[in-house]
């Protein structure tokens, strides 16, 4: 036999993560395929493995933040508060790995830094920091979309004498800040976090602020175990209708239009759903917010109200009150004690908005003409969010092309998951998908069983290689800059813009047309026989 018609492994899997596991799961356990899985880490968790600062928290239910893919899991699982910490969320992927016994197929502490398409054998030749190689018919990326943290714009961070940790990397054993001189930079969902929590430790906390955000309750508490109990009777239902909500949650009570109803019912629906917490003033309470700018002006100045009645001096509430963008067009934030923070004597907040951090020195952080002294410097300061995961692998498709060069002008894909040029890799939750807009389990979930359905078709065809067509692709970047352009998203620097990174290319990373809808198109594509693809036999094949 000929070696050379075969690949080490069929598919080489980024990332032990939500997304890794499960594809993990489902390729080698349900489809007999072989599977070879690189982890950065030193464990399973992705995410929930990385950010272990203080307050580092989901935003959305435990009970929809998880996987469906198996009942019993879902049934056995007991969690304990409403939103679960990082700590939980990390017990329960443990709990997953051990489960299925993932981890036997798992090499970690492994990073890939290459992935290039063999055109002559119709395969992927990946390359690691430990230097394997492995070849493989099938690349999924389950990588991430905030795993890379951004460079910040000022330097000196290497000059300074205290310690710099960041959000997005923490330690692994807990940071105590009792007596310290702390900076938190960056006020976005991680800083919004960690600063109550830093505060209470902390001698002196001083935040950088650039953009003030519109922050609203999380509403955490300890989860009923008769409301998980109820929710886990129904639980395929629930998740049919998360899966059927936008944001992959089962909300219910959106209503059409903030400007439809009166000042007195917008307020008192507005009052309800902020006391409700989680993301129900964003997204259920009315559907033209994210749509129209009078509408989004009516929450947001809701939120402004209600940030000056927690904030004690009038100028600090103004600094922290958010104007100059609408709501919910940056990620909005859920926060526990955020606003109050300001109302304790050792926190000190700094707007860097007019006058950027020019640079960290060996004492602290210079702002203009003054120097901020301080023992510990939290970056909080965010991802390159979405395309920098996928760009660090250094992935080349046909005759060698680069993903940094195809997308030297923002992503194009089709349907977020597949890449012209780059056949036979699947990028989880990729850009210009709902990812980041969607319950990240229930989106990693959908685009697993994508990526594992199209090989199982193939497989029956006696076919090895999909790869969508250049027009199908033009046309899922004109659709989905078309909804994008429906929506208020495009006027705010954002990450969901790669407007956080100077000098990256402005372009909407997700697909805004909900869940629902996007789902829809899946399933017709599939319906149709893979629409906008082209099924290939792999070379080998052809002359054999
Ligand atoms: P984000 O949301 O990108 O927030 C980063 C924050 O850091 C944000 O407040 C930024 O201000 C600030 N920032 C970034 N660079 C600087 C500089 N140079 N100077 C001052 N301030 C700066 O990242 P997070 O980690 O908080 O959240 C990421 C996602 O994780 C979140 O959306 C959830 O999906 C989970 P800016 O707004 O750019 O003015």
């Amino acid at each position: 036999t000929n070696s050379s018609v075969t690949p080490d492994v069929d598919v080489v899997v980024v990332g032990a993560g939500f997304a890794g596991l499960y594809a993990l799961h489902k390729l080698r356990d349900r489809m007999n395929m072989s599977v070879r899985v690189f982890e950065a880490g030193d464990d399973v968790g992705g995410t929930w493995y990385w950010n272990r600062y203080p307050g580092a928290r989901c935003d959305i239910e435990s009970i929809h933040y998880s996987y469906s893919f198996d009942e019993d899991l879902q049934q056995e699982w007991k969690w304990n508060e409403k939103f679960a910490g990082q700590p939980e969320i990390l017990r329960y992927l443990n709990h997953v790995a051990d489960r299925f016994d993932l981890r036997k197929s798992i090499t970690f502490g492994t990073r890939v830094i290459g992935v290039h398409w063999d055109d002559e054998n119709s395969w992927w030749t990946v390359r690691t920091d430990t230097g394997e190689t492995v070849t493989a018919r099938w690349f999924i990326s389950g990588a991430g979309n905030l795993s890379v943290p951004k460079e910040p714009e000022f330097g000196g961070i290497d000059n300074f004498r205290g310690e710099v940790l960041l959000t997005g990397n923490w330690p692994h054993e807990p940071v105590d800040f009792t007596g310290r001189r702390v900076a938190v930079i960056g006020t976005g969902a991680s800083g919004i976090q960690a600063i109550p929590l830093i505060a209470q430790q902390a001698a002196e906390l001083v935040v950088f602020q650039r953009t003030p955000q519109f922050a609203t309750p999380l509403g955490n508490g300890p989860l009923d175990p008769e409301e998980l109990a109820a929710a886990k009777k129904i639980y395929p239902e629930l998740r049919e209708a998360a899966r059927n909500h936008f944001l992959g949650v089962p909300f219910d009570q959106v209503q059409p239009s903030a400007l439809a109803v009166d000042a007195e019912e917008r307020r008192r629906v507005f009052d309800e759903r902020w006391n409700a917490g989680g993301f129900r003033l964003f997204i259920d309470s009315f559907q033209d917010i994210l749509f129209d700018k009078a509408a989004n002006d009516t929450a947001a100045e809701y939120i402004r109200e209600r940030i000056r009645e927690r904030v004690q001096d009038p100028a600090t509430a103004e600094r922290l009150a958010p104007r100059g963008y609408a709501y919910a067009t940056k990620r909005p934030p859920l926060e526990t004690n955020y606003y109050e923070t300001y109302n304790r004597d050792n926190v000190h907040l700094v707007d860097v908005k007019s006058t950027p951090i020019s640079e960290i020195t060996e004492t602290g952080v210079r702002v203009g003409d003054r120097t901020y002294e301080v023992d510990t410097i939290v970056l909080a300061t965010g991802f390159d969010a979405m395309t920098g995961p996928l760009m660090a692998m250094d992935i080349r498709g046909r005759n060698g092309l680069r993903l940094a060069d195809k997308w030297a002008h923002g992503p194009r894909t089709y349907l977020g998951i597949m890449i012209d040029e780059f056949p036979n890799l699947f990028t989880i939750t990729g850009p210009q998908s709902p990812s980041v807009l969607y319950n990240m389990p229930l989106a990693i979930e959908d685009h697993v069983d994508f990526a594992t359905d199209a090989i199982s078709y193939l497989r029956e065809h006696d076919l090895q290689v999909i790869e969508p067509t250049a027009e199908a692709e033009a046309d899922w970047l004109r659709t989905t800059t078309e909804i994008a352009e429906q929506t208020l998203l495009p006027q705010t620097d954002s990450w969901y813009m790669g407007a956080n990174i100077p000098g990256k290319p402005r372009a909407c990373m997700v697909y805004l047309g909900g869940a629902p809808a996007y789902r829809q198109i899946c399933a017709d594509v599939v319906d149709g026989g893979y629409v906008g693809f082209e099924l290939s036999a792999a070379r080998e094949n052809l002359t054999a």
